[in-house]
């Protein structure tokens, strides 16, 4: 299976800690494409600090189950704290945004990610690395969805993959 994933933190040395935890990933499959890294506004709260976010696709043999529980693993490795607000500051989320064209909707899981049409911090490296993917809920291409994208916010590369 082919699963993307987002790599994003606002806190520490956000360089090294997206190094680290996309090293540390590594181990559920081989790195098929990365986007360059960027640096990102933050979408949804209010913080002084830009957060940096890159996209990876691993190749894996685990289910997407054991992909997330391997994402968690890492956060809380790399310092993470889960406080009960949605949206705040922190070292390293990964999220899962595709499994390969699969919908998945558990208790624990929903992919591909629900808000990712919304955000620009998401759209702007997946369009680098898979502009002409079909969204498998939406239907439209990762290029349209950034053509359509509602979000203002700044996205800038800081180094070219
Ligand atoms: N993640 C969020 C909320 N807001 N903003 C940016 N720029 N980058 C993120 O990774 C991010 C965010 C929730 O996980
Ligand atoms: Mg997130
Ligand atoms: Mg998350």
């Amino acid at each position: 299976m082919l699963v993307t994933l987002i790599f994003g933190g606002n806190q520490g040395d956000r360089k090294a800690l997206l190094d680290e935890a996309i090293k540390e990933m590594s181990t559920i499959g081989k790195i098929e494409i990365r986007s360059s890294l960027y640096e990102t506004a933050p979408w949804g709260f209010e913080s002084e600090n830009p957060f940096y976010n890159q996209i990876v696709v691993y190749n894996t043999e685990l289910t997407p189950e054991e992909v997330l529980d391997k994402c968690q693993a890492t956060e809380k490795q790399l310092g993470r704290v889960r406080t009960g607000t949605q949206f705040t500051s922190r070292t390293m989320d990964i999220d899962i945004l595709f499994c390969d064209s699969q919908i998945i909707n558990t208790p624990r899981l929903t992919v591909p990610h629900p808000r990712m049409a919304q955000r620009n911090f998401v759209l702007c490296p997946l369009n680098e690395i898979m502009p002409d993917f079909i969204h498998p809920v939406l239907g439209k291409k990762i290029s349209e969805l950034l053509l359509e994208s509602p979000d203002t916010l700044k996205t800038e590369i800081i180094e070219a993959c």
